[in-house]
């Protein structure tokens, strides 16, 4: 699977929107990333920022978009701005952008070169009110602002269908690293060992990479939420908990799962396990329309609260002593519950508005316990529907008898 361009019908649709939500006579202003210099000639990777992809499709940098959704002239409601190559920029790098692959991507008819966007902008803001931008952008100071940011995050939380196929591959890839690291682990690997062989998966099946720092967690290691140093070795006995996902085409995976280092879970680890499983699963079927993330988390809570009387954790006695206060399950489970996700693994969310069809989000309950020196996650990537949540990862390998069939049927 190499990536192939999201059609541009994706980033119309999104730019008009926009256009919907901004006030009449306004103006949006909107810079691509930068390449960052790391020393001598060499450059940070290079990734879009995820608002101005949302809206073009481009992932050049010095990149420049001005929409006018109100313009008379039709030609400079949507304009592009690209960078101009040059001989020298061509022979080191490559070919730039041309204006009419830019066009293509992102299907703006308007297409200019960066060093002529000031001169458009001096023309068009003369009859503008309100600037919708995140940044200080030359003469565009002088007007009254906006948050683009506010109005895209409402947009983003709703993911349209192009971007749920987008998602639905990078979620195939990471599901293909996590076989085969079942397929590689046992005891005497170094965490990043592993991380090796899922990043080997992630670039073998054309993603760009990890879509963030992968937690490689053996053992007590678990117990350090963003655990990312992956340098230890995984032992006899243990359990690795890895919290990964690939990037796809700029769209995120989000996935945690939790194995024993020899293939077979103790009892104790396997009593755990099996309650933080019970939990995803009642978990996963809260997720419907209309329901506000706080509440969300708090009915988790609440089923954690009976597991963890369950495993001896505190009694009943000591939720009662304790009314009134942060609740016990807090102690064990220390994070919250989901988050939304797309272009970025935690992406764009407004707590205020209620679960929504169209919203991915992720759903990972967890128990941490320090006196065991152990910590299990398990992580799911859920489409909200009207029907009902969709796992978008039912069919990465959750469930502790399989997880322990598939370490132990190669070896
Ligand atoms: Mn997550």
């Amino acid at each position: 699977m190499k990536s192939q361009a999201i059609p541009a019908a994706l980033f119309v649709r999104n730019r008009s929107r926009l256009a919907e939500l901004m006030s009449n006579g306004s103006l949006a202003l909107l810079r691509s990333g930068v390449l960052q210099l790391r020393n001598g000639d060499q450059y940070y990777p290079f990734r879009q920022r995820s608002d101005f992809f949302y809206l073009t499709g481009i992932s050049q940098e010095e990149s420049f978009l001005i929409l006018c959704p109100d313009h008379p002239d039709s030609d400079l409601r949507e304009i592009l701005f690209i960078k101009r190559a040059t001989l020298k920029s061509d022979l080191w790098s490559g070919p730039s952008m041309k204006p009419e692959e830019a066009k293509t991507l992102s299907g703006i008819g308007n297409i200019r070169w960066l060093d002529e966007k000031d001169s458009y902008l001096q023309l068009l803001i003369q009859d503008i009110e309100l600037v919708y931008t995140d940044h200080e952008i030359g003469m565009a100071q002088y007007h009254p602002k906006a948050q683009l940011a506010s109005l895209l995050k409402r947009l983003r939380m709703i993911k349209q269908p192009e971007e749920i196929e987008e998602i639905r591959k990078a979620i195939s890839i990471t599901g293909s690293a996590f076989l085969r690291v079942l397929n590689q682990m046992r005891p005497g690997i170094y965490e990043y060992q592993v991380e090796a062989e899922i990043i080997g998966e992630f670039i073998g099946r054309g993603a760009e990479g990890h879509a963030f720092q992968p937690i490689m967690a053996s053992g007590k290691n678990a117990l350090v939420l963003h655990y990312t140093e992956n340098r230890a070795l995984c032992r006899e006995g243990e359990l690795l908990l890895m919290d990964f996902g690939a990037e796809f085409n700029h769209y995120a995976a989000d996935c945690s799962r939790t194995i024993p280092v020899n293939g077979r879970f103790t009892s104790r680890q396997r009593e755990l396990y099996d309650a933080v499983l019970r939990v995803f699963r009642q978990a996963r079927g809260l997720m419907v329309p209309g329901t506000l993330m706080s509440d969300f988390h708090k009915a988790v809570g609440q089923l954690w609260e009976e597991e963890h009387m369950a495993l001896g954790l505190y009694s009943l006695k000591d939720v009662k002593d304790n009314a009134g206060g942060e609740p016990l399950w807090k102690n064990f489970f220390m994070h919250g519950t989901s988050h939304s996700m797309g272009l970025d693994v935690h992406d764009p969310f407004d707590r205020s508005i209620p679960f929504a069809p169209g919203m991915v989000l992720s759903c990972e309950p967890a128990i941490y316990i320090p006196e065991e020196e152990t910590g299990i996650r398990l992580e799911n990537d859920i489409l909200i529907t009207e029907k009902g949540p969709i796992d978008l990862m039912q069919d990465i390998p959750m469930e502790a008898d399989e997880i322990e069939e598939l370490m132990n049927a190669s070896h």
